[in-house]
């Protein structure tokens, strides 16, 4: 039996994050002002939105041809939503899988140096407009991201118009990511009365799933719990705990650390750390709550996070989940203070 748990995180205050375009002249209605390169042509007549886009043709030496802006990561973006409407007219099926026309975002750090890219689409032989679009979280160090709109080795003809990169707080991220998981059967076992053995000193008691104790790796102690997964699928362990009678807040804190993990096929398919609110065994009573994610490999960092205790929650569950990713998360020295 696989039960059906369904994360959405709904953030009670939204902060006033502007989600306004990064992209000066997204929409080429000011030709080719703002952007860098000399590959594009105005296109007029065959445009997605407005009174212009643009076209990148070749038709022989299948070069790199692109057309690039840079701008600046503001301050507390955690994801940057990129999408970008692109036709194709006889771009040439090469080989390989990147040669075609495409939308890349490059990262760079304070230094300049390239930290990360992804495309965001690719587009081959001749399509209509269609509309690329994905949310990338931005990378550790990263300060800025060069968008670039290119005919990647091949030859033809691509259309890019109405380029938009909107900067998302960690809040509007998680509001717009809203998650769908099935996870693996999980036996619960009794619930404790009050939380404890967060630090793993106490090898996995008082938690469920499918966790393993490591010894070598740990941030505190002699132990940290580790959860491995080889394929994508929901992993987890978990406590659920009691709130008492007149609780007001919860602090909740720990550790955790990433090796290796590769992002499942949505954004948010990563390491995780979150707490549930429930009325009772099968009734949420607010949405479940983020306290923390990793990916890739990480160094042990520190979460913390408090919460108002929804009205009508009895008990709490915290978990520490590989959501539909591979790799290997740890976590340690999880810690909750409720207090009235
Ligand atoms: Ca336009
Ligand atoms: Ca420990």
């Amino acid at each position: 039996m696989k039960p059906l748990f369904i994360f959405s995180f709904f953030l009670i205050s939204i902060s006033n994050f502007a989600q306004t375009n990064l992209i000066k002249n997204g929409g080429f209605e000011l030709e080719t002002q703002n952007w860098n390169g000399d590959a594009a042509t105005v296109s007029p007549y065959d445009k997605k939105v407005g009174k212009n886009s643009i076209v990148i043709n070749q038709f022989v030496g299948a070069e790199w041809k692109a057309l690039d802006q840079t701008v600046t990561i503001p301050k507390n973006t955690f994801a940057i939503e990129c999408s970008v409407w692109m036709k194709t007219d006889g771009v040439e099926n090469q080989k390989e899988e990147y040669k075609a026309g495409a939308v890349i975002l490059e990262f760079t750090n304070a230094g300049g140096k390239q930290i990360a890219t992804e495309t965001i689409g690719r587009a081959k032989e001749t399509t209509n407009w269609t509309n690329y679009k994905k949310t990338i979280k931005i990378p550790t160090d990263a300060k800025k991201i060069r968008v670039m709109l290119a005919l990647a080795q091949t030859n033809g003809s691509v259309f890019f118009d109405d380029v938009n990169a909107i900067a998302l707080s960690e809040e509007e991220y998680f509001k717009l990511n809203p998650i769908t998981t099935i996870p693996e059967g999980q036996k619960t076992i009794a619930a404790p009365k009050e939380f404890s053995n967060g630090n793993f000193e106490d090898s996995l008691n008082s938690w469920n799933g499918s966790g393993i104790i490591s010894v070598t790796d740990k941030k505190e102690g002699n132990a940290a719990a580790e959860i491995t997964s080889k394929t994508a699928e929901w992993k987890a362990i978990d406590q659920i705990s009691n709130i008492n009678e007149g609780d007001k807040t919860i602090e909740i804190s720990g550790w955790l650390k990433a090796k290796d993990i590769q992002q499942g096929k949505d954004p948010w398919n990563n390491g995780m750390f979150i707490i549930e609110f429930k009325k009772d065994e099968n009734n949420k009573a607010s949405e479940d709550q983020l306290i923390g994610t990793v990916t890739g490999t990480t160094d042990w960092t520190h979460f913390k996070k408090s919460f108002q205790i929804p009205e009508g929650a009895k008990k709490y569950r915290i978990m520490i989940a590989m959501s539909v990713c591979t790799g290997t998360l740890l976590a340690d020295n999880i810690e909750v203070k409720l207090s009235k």
